[in-house]
C-alpha cells in the first residue's frame, strides 16, 4: 500500500450530477499520465461531503470498474452519520477496495474516546484495513502522539493520512510506529515530509502534477536534495497559483485543458469567472 495516491476528483455536470464519462477520463489520466500507484476515492477533493450516499456508492463503483486491478484503491468512507460510514465501508470492501479510510468525525467537539469508538465501530463491521484521515485544519480534531498510539493498537488501523504542517508530530509518529503507513497530505510540503521517511502521499494536485510528486519522493530517497528542492519549488509555484485561483475548480480546468471532461464543482462551490478560467489554462500550459 506504499506509494503515491491521487486524491481523485469527480466530474459533475452543471446540475451537480455525476458525469460518468468524465470521471472515467480523470481516472485514466491519473493512471496513464500521472502514473500514480493508487487512487484515494471520495476524499475532500472528490467533494465527498457535498454528495448523497447514493452518489458516493456510484462513484466507488465506476472507479473500481474503470481501474480493475491496475492500481490500488482506498475508499474514504468517513461520515458524521456513522451508519453511512459503516454502510460505505461494507460496500467498498465488497467491491474489492484495497483499504478504507475515514476522516476523523468533525463539526461537534467529540472527545478522543468518541473518536476512538467511531473508528472501532466502523472496523467491527468489515474485514478490511483502515487509514485514519487526519486533517485538523478542516476538522478541528488535533490528536497527539499517545492518541495516535491508542488508535494504532487496533491492528486493522494500518496508517494515517497526515494532512498537517506539524513535522515535530510527524517525526514522533514515524519513530514510534515504524510498521504503520504514513501518507503525507499536503503536496506543498511533500519534500519536508519525505525526508522524515514517510511511506507515501495522497494529494489533490497529483491529478495534474503526479510526475513531479514522484520525482520529489525519489530524489529525496536518493539523497539528491538540491534537485529535489528544485522540483518542490516548481511544484509550489504551481500550487500557489492554483490555490490563488480556486483549488478544485482550477485543477478541473487544467484537466479540461488536456482534453479531459472534468466538468464542474458542486454547489456551494462557485464557478470560476472568465478571467480565472484563463489563468487556469495558463497554469496548465506552463506546468502540465
Ligand atoms: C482528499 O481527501 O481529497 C485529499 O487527501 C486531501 C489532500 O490532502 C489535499 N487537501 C485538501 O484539499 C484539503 C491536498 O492535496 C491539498 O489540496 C494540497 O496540498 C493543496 O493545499
Amino acid at each position: 500500500m506504499k506509494g503515491l495516491y491521487t486524491a481523485l476528483m469527480c466530474s459533475f455536470d452543471e446540475k451537480g450530477k455525476i458525469n460518468e464519462k468524465g470521471l472515467r477520463e480523470i481516472v485514466r489520466h491519473n493512471i496513464q499520465e500521472s502514473q500514480i500507484d493508487g487512487l484515494y476515492v471520495n476524499g475532500s477533493t472528490g467533494e465527498n461531503f457535498l454528495i448523497s450516499t447514493e452518489d458516493k456508492k456510484r462513484i466507488f463503483e465506476i472507479v473500481k470498474d474503470e481501474v480493475g486491478d491496475q492500481v490500488k484503491l482506498i475508499a474514504q468512507v468517513g461520515s458524521l452519520n456513522i451508519d453511512e460510514a459503516v454502510e460505505l465501508a461494507q460496500f467498498t470492501t465488497d467491491l474489492g477496495y484495497d483499504a478504507i479510510s475515514a476522516v476523523t468525525p468533525f463539526y461537534y467537539k467529540f472527545n478522543f474516546e468518541e473518536v476512538k469508538d467511531y473508528y472501532n465501530t466502523i472496523l467491527e463491521s468489515v474485514d478490511n484495513d483502515l487509514i485514519i484521515y487526519s486533517i485538523p485544519a478542516l476538522t478541528g480534531v488535533n490528536m497527539n502522539l499517545e492518541q495516535f498510539g491508542e488508535l494504532f493498537e487496533n491492528e486493522k488501523i494500518i496508517g494515517v493520512k497526515f494532512t498537517a504542517p506539524d513535522f515535530f508530530l510527524l517525526e514522533r509518529i514515524r519513530h514510534a510506529f515504524p510498521d504503520k503507513l504514513i501518507y503525507s497530505g499536503f503536496d506543498e510540503m511533500l519534500l519536508s515530509a519525505s525526508v522524515l521517511n514517510i511511506d507515501g502521499a495522497i494529494g489533490s494536485t497529483f491529478n495534474v502534477n503526479g510526475k513531479r510528486a514522484r520525482q520529489i519522493m525519489e530524489l529525496s530517497a536518493e539523497g539528491k536534495m538540491e534537485e529535489a528542492r528544485k522540483v518542490q519549488k516548481e511544484t509550489n509555484d504551481l500550487i500557489a497559483a492554483v490555490l490563488d485561483n480556486g483549488l478544485y475548480q482550477t485543477i478541473k480546468e487544467m484537466l479540461k485543458f488536456k482534453g479531459i471532461d472534468a466538468g464542474h464543482c458542486r454547489k456551494p462551490m462557485r464557478e470560476l469567472k472568465e478571467e480565472e478560467v484563463g489563468r487556469a489554462r495558463q497554469i496548465a500550459e506552463k506546468y502540465m
